[in-house]
């Protein structure tokens, strides 16, 4: 409650702020896109990380006007990344969306918003929904994520793998990204067997002919791997932590 009542003011405080970890193309090593990871910089407790506040945000609702101001900051971070640093694929944006906004009325206003505010293509906007986000009311969340599909931005299911119905949910949901979950991922260090695993994730992908992004690559021997089973993308320790804007920037310069 006392979090609840801090969070409250945080956003208004600037104490909210965005980190953005690139995601590489395996076959050329370079940044194609960000993911925004949500920090908040509480001035008495130090950094507080997403798992432990954004449960807080969901369950007061602020995750709405918070995820608002998410969106608008991403976009616009883009657009700026968009126009120093050209691409025949412009660079694209992945924003993280808890189930508490989707099954709210105003996140299709908040992204038509975003878009239009920063001028990206919709396409480079990705919008990364969890399997849980799924789970309650599988009609009404279908057509919610039909209407963002529709203004052009991308969906893309992330953790993949993790939850009890992935499977079931692939054949319900339109999605053109699957982001393979960092336990599967570490599992290249492991036997043959677990690496078996990994390799009908990315075959599945393949064959429904989404993206794929393995998420938490940490090792060389891991990226080898993954590039060998022509995994399309990656992100992890390996390539780079989630970077500050200045941080990320450079990268994208040295990538260019
Ligand atoms: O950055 P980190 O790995 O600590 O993020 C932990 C979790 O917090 C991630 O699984 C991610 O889904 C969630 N998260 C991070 N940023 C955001 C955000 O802007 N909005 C929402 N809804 N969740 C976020
Ligand atoms: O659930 P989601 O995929 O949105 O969360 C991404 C989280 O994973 C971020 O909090 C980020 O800090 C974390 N992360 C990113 N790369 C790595 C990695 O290589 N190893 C580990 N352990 N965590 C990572
Ligand atoms: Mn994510
Ligand atoms: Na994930």
């Amino acid at each position: 409650i006392e979090l609840e009542r801090q969070l409250t003011g945080a956003l208004e405080a600037g104490q909210l702020r965005l980190v953005y970890q690139p995601v590489v193309d395996l076959a050329t090593e370079r940044v194609v896109g960000f993911e925004a990871l949500l920090r908040w910089h509480h001035p008495v407790l130090g950094p507080i990380g997403p798992d432990r506040f954004v449960p807080v945000a969901e369950d007061s609702g602020l995750i709405v006007p918070i995820g608002r101001w998410v969106l608008a900051e991403a976009t616009r971070t883009a657009a700026r990344w968009q126009r120093a640093h050209p691409r025949d694929t412009p660079l694209s944006m992945a924003v993280n969306v808890s189930a508490r906004q989707l099954a709210g009325g105003t996140l299709l206003g908040h992204v038509t918003e975003a878009l239009s505010a920063s001028g990206i293509p919709p396409s480079s906007l990705v919008l990364e929904v969890t399997e849980t986000a799924l789970v309650t009311d599988r009609s009404a969340v279908a057509a919610r994520l039909a209407e963002l599909r529709a203004l052009g931005t991308r969906l893309a299911l992330d953790d993949f793998g993790t939850g009890y119905s992935s499977l079931s949910w692939l054949r319900q949901f339109d999605v053109d990204v699957l982001k393979i979950d960092r336990s599967f991922v570490s599992l290249l260090d492991g036997s043959p067997d677990d690496a078996a695993i990994v390799h009908g994730l990315v075959q599945l992908g393949r064959t429904l002919r989404l993206e794929v992004v393995a998420e938490g690559v940490e090792t060389a021997a891991q990226r080898d791997r993954l590039r060998a089973e022509r995994c399309d993308l990656a992100q992890g320790y390996l390539f780079a932590q989630p970077l500050e804007e200045p941080d990320a920037e450079l990268l994208l310069a040295d990538s260019d």
